[in-house]
């Protein structure tokens, strides 16, 4: 093991000073910070992609084939998150933000859980569950499991939910080949670039361009750090290792600040 993979209390002043000293502070979160919470990973032992196929259901083509099967996916994940609750990691995240004036975060994740637990302005890479939008594009985006003013609501008995110009919505979630929100990515792409610290918190770091994100961070300066409980491609990129749950590593920092 690494020297600097052992979560300790120096690792953790080492750190909590440099983020007191740094103008501005990324992180980026993803399925890991919300595994404490109940949430589902995507990859791992219990991950979704496990027993669902990608490709079945996260692309624009398996919405084409089977808007049913795709709307009745992400209902089952609604109702999962729906359920869940903020976990200490997701808190402690909120709490460094208001401690932190130059401190920006960014989530692949969809799930909202950050902004529940009171985080503000947050990047979100990869979309929202709690959206619709015109499958047609539009431009109609709907709230929830798709009421948008106008819109047929999409718990109205078996139908699937329409855009009132009269495509299907879908969920506002970006599916595998399908481009990123151009202002959302801009955004993340300035916010690593002009960082002193980038944490890279409960991601596998393999999906593009978000994995990117980290490394373009450390070319421009910025200390990377990992919090994770596994190796990934980002960890021989990563100055400082803190190996282990995001539930339990973020409030042991942000306590030290
Ligand atoms: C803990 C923990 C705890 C657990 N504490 N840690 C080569 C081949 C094919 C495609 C590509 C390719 N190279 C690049 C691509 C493109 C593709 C991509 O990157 N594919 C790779 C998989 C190879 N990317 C795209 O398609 C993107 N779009 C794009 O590139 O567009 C180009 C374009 C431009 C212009 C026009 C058109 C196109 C879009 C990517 C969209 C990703 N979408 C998904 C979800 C959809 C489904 C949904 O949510 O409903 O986003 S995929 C899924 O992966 C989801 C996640 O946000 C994303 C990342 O996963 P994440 O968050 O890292 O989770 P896991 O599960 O992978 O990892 C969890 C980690 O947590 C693990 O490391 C654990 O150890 C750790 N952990 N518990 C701390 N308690
Ligand atoms: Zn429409």
């Amino acid at each position: 093991m690494r020297e600097d993979a052992v979560i300790d209390a120096h690792a953790l002043d080492w750190l909590a000073e440099r983020l007191r000293s740094a103008g501005a502070v990324t992180a980026m979160t993803g399925a890991g910070i919300s595994a404490e919470s109940g949430v589902p990973t995507f990859r791992g032992t219990d991950g979704l992609w496990r027993t669902y196929s990608a490709s079945d259901l996260a692309t624009p083509e398996a919405f084409a084939r089977d808007p049913r099967l795709v709307w009745d996916w992400y209902r089952w994940r609604q109702g999962i998150i729906g359920r869940a609750q903020p976990n200490p990691g997701h808190l402690a995240l909120a709490r460094l933000q208001s401690r932190l004036p130059g401190f920006r975060l960014i989530t692949q994740n969809v799930d909202g859980l950050h902004q529940r637990a009171g985080c503000r302005d947050v990047v979100e890479l990869h979309g929202n569950i709690w959206r619709a939008r015109c499958a047609r594009g539009c431009g109609v985006l709907a709230d929830q499991s798709g009421n948008a003013p106008g819109a047929a609501a999409s718990d109205q008995g078996d139908r699937l939910p329409v855009c009132p110009c009269g495509a299907l919505l879908r969920p506002d979630i970006v599916w595998f080949g399908e481009a990123l929100d151009r202002d959302q990515l801009d955004l993340a792409v300035r916010s690593a670039s002009a960082c002193a610290v980038f944490l890279a918190i409960g991601t596998s770091a393999l999906v593009y361009p978000a994995a990117g994100l980290p490394l373009v961070a450390g070319r421009a300066g910025a200390v990377v750090v990992e919090v994770n409980l596994e190796d990934t491609p980002l960890t021989p990129h990563a100055g400082l290792v803190l190996r282990g749950s995001a539930a339990e590593v973020l409030p042991a920092l942000e306590a030290r600040l």
